[in-house]
């Protein structure tokens, strides 16, 4: 079997990719990443040396070069987690995410036509869905819920899910979809929530929360979210979309508060912000198709995982603190200057 997984260096895509190439150590598996701000070849310094793991470094955009790995690399399987990912980004300026995320996913489902696959599997998530209103606690995204997008971000992946799932049905390519919810763990990229609190925090420095900080999200573990994609790509039915998610909603003011106390730190550094404009209320996944299809189970519950992922923070600060330091260190200043 060999694979090509896109996205690799970045936050879930690395965590992926360790799971695939320790698990499987008779898959071939290469790497695709165009390494932008996000993607980080530390994040694999675990797998890098196994004999079963290549890098390739390229644009899913650039359709010459995707033919040309394709005709040369004739994979059986092809994971696509490679997007520009966060909300905000998309906000000030959506282009790249047509770019990456609508074009790119084309691109690579053209190649999978000429070429043949197994199996194509997009990674997706649950903000395509749009949110849910918090006085209805009773109400889930099923896989069944009308697309309904809210930023920049969320449209550019519903445009990708429906050309997935429109090459399914026009062209008979063998895909798969998954909409996972809000990850957390080890490789997660400090421009998002819970990074960043972290970071923010053991510096001592103010901590932004938008709005009241009152919006739900539904916390996954980053190594759950890998176990539901290896189970649906080797189980999982083709054309069929599966939502991941365990269960594990919190506010956001209530995941940094639970983020200080275990770093011993107050209460005192929150700081109300100006709210991020369409901003998601809530989400929620119902993951009953996963779990009675597939039999998944997340094995992390919130408060343990996050336990473990702030223990990560403070083991690899050498990790967060070089990010912190090049490219990315004008980043705060720069995104958060109106809001603060
Ligand atoms: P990330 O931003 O950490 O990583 C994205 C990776 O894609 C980076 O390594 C980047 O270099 C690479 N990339 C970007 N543009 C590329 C291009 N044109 N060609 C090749 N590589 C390119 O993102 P993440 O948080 O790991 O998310 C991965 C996927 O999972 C995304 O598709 C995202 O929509 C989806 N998702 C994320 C979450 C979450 O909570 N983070 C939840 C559900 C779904
Ligand atoms: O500084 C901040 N302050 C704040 O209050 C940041 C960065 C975020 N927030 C809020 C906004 C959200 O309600 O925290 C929540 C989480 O924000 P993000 O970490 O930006 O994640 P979110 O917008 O929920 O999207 C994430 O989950 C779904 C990923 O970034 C997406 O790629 C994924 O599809």
């Amino acid at each position: 079997m060999k694979m090509i997984i896109t996205g690799g260096a970045g936050f879930i895509g690395s965590n992926f990719v360790q799971h695939m190439v320790n698990k499987y150590p008779d898959y071939q598996v290469i790497n695709l990443d165009l390494l932008t701000y996000a993607g980080n070849l530390e994040n694999l310094k675990p797998v890098e040396e196994k004999p079963n793991y290549k890098f390739i470094k390229g644009d899913i955009a650039d359709r010459g070069f995707i033919f040309n790995l394709f005709e040369k690399e004739k994979p059986d399987m092809v994971v696509n987690f490679a997007a520009e990912s966060h909300v905000d980004r998309s906000i000030a300026d959506p282009e790249c995410f047509v770019r990456t995320n609508v074009m790119g996913t084309t691109t690579l489902l053209d190649a999978c036509r000429s070429y043949g696959i197994k199996r194509y599997h997009q990674v997706s998530t649950d903000e395509v869905y749009g949110d849910l209103p918090l006085d209805r606690p009773d109400l889930f995204f099923t896989e069944e819920t009308p697309l309904h997008t809210s930023s920049p971000y969320s449209s550019s992946k519903a445009s990708a899910d429906l050309f997935v799932l429109a090459y399914h049905r026009t062209y008979g390519l063998p895909v798969t979809v998954s909409r996972c919810s809000n990850n957390y763990g080890p490789y997660h990229f400090p421009e998002k929530l819970i990074p960043l609190i972290i970071s923010r925090a053991l510096a001592d420095e103010e901590l932004p929360v938008y709005g009241k900080g009152e919006n739900v999200r539904d916390w996954l573990h980053v190594a759950d979210h890998c176990q539901a994609i290896d189970l649906i790509i080797h189980n999982g039915r083709e054309g069929e979309v599966y939502n991941i998610g365990g269960h594990n909603e919190r506010t956001n003011l209530e995941v940094v508060k639970t983020i200080l106390k275990a770093l011993d730190k107050p209460e005192s550094l929150i700081r109300f912000v100006t709210d991020r404009p369409g901003h998601d209320m809530r989400y929620a996944i119902d993951p009953t198709k996963i779990e009675t299809e597939l039999g998944w189970k997340p094995r992390y519950h919130f408060d343990t995982g996050i336990a473990q992922t702030i223990q990560w923070y403070l083991d690899h600060q050498d990790w967060w603190k070089n990010i912190l330091s090049g490219e990315y260190s004008n980043y705060f200043d720069k995104m958060y200057a109106s809001r603060l």
